[in-house]
């Protein structure tokens, strides 16, 4: 078995003590978006049909987020630590929006978009839109970029970027998330559709041109 798919392995299997390690080890021989790419997003997306499917349980699909955020801390080290890039590319506030707690995605895009040199201001998870509203004011934000990965969430989505608009703020939306396409991009009234980190960071670099 390759270290990839042991990787994955343990995801699936929620064992969060053993994949820090290990991504340690990949680290030798991949890049954190191709370890981001070939086994979080895979694995996770195996856990979530199996979720679906009723194959397996909320406190199994627990363990392997956890196991994924271990995993990720080990990949923010290392690129901070790489990070000779310049700072100032730019600013972006990322937000996972209202009633919504995955923010694993979320933080991907910021880690790589840090790593592009660009400075994020991440609200975080379940962020209420008038704090959305009130930080794009207060900091005056042009740039921002909204996590949905339920159905259910993206209704908040639409809402936060019509809030910003009625505070006569002009901003640029990017919107993520397992859920979002083309079709719910016209839906919230976004500019953008980025299927994943590196998606946006190249409509950040056209933003900010
Ligand atoms: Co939940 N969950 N979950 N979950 N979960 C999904 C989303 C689900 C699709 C699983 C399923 O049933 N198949 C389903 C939603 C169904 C739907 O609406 N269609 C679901 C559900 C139902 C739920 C709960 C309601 C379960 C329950 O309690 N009964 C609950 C929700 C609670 C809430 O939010 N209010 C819940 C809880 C959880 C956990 C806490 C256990 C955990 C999240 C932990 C965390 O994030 N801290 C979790 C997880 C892990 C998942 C799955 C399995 C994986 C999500 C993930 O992290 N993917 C997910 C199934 C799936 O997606 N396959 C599922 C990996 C991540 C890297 O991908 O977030 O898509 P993603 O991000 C990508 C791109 O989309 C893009 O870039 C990233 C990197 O490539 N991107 C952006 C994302 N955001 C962006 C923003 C941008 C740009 C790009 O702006 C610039």
């Amino acid at each position: 078995k390759t270290q990839t798919e042991q990787l994955r392995q343990l995801i699936l299997q929620g064992r969060k003590e053993e994949t820090p390690n290990l991504t340690r080890q990949l680290l030798a021989a991949k890049t954190p978006l191709e370890i981001v790419n070939e086994a979080f997003i895979p694995a996770l997306d195996e856990v979530g049909q199996k979720f679906e499917a009723g194959s397996l349980f909320l406190p199994q699909l627990m363990q392997s987020a956890e196991a994924v955020k271990g995993a990720q801390e080990v990949l923010k080290d290392y690129t901070a630590a790489q990070g000779e890039t310049a700072s100032n590319q730019g600013r972006i506030l990322l937000a996972t929006v209202a009633g919504d707690i995955h923010d694993i995605g979320k933080n991907i895009v910021k880690m790589i978009m840090e790593n592009y040199g660009f400075q994020v201001v991440d609200l975080g998870k379940d962020v209420p839109i008038e704090r959305v509203v009130a930080t794009i004011q207060k900091e005056d934000i042009k740039l921002v970029g909204l996590s949905a990965l339920m159905t259910t969430t993206v209704q908040n989505m639409k809402a936060t970027i019509k809030a910003v608009g009625d505070a006569g703020l002009e901003c640029t939306f990017i919107v993520g998330g397992a859920v979002l396409n083309e079709d719910y991009r016209e839906f919230v009234g976004a500019d953008y559709y980025a299927k994943d980190a590196l998606e946006s960071v190249k409509y950040a670099q056209a933003f900010f041109e």
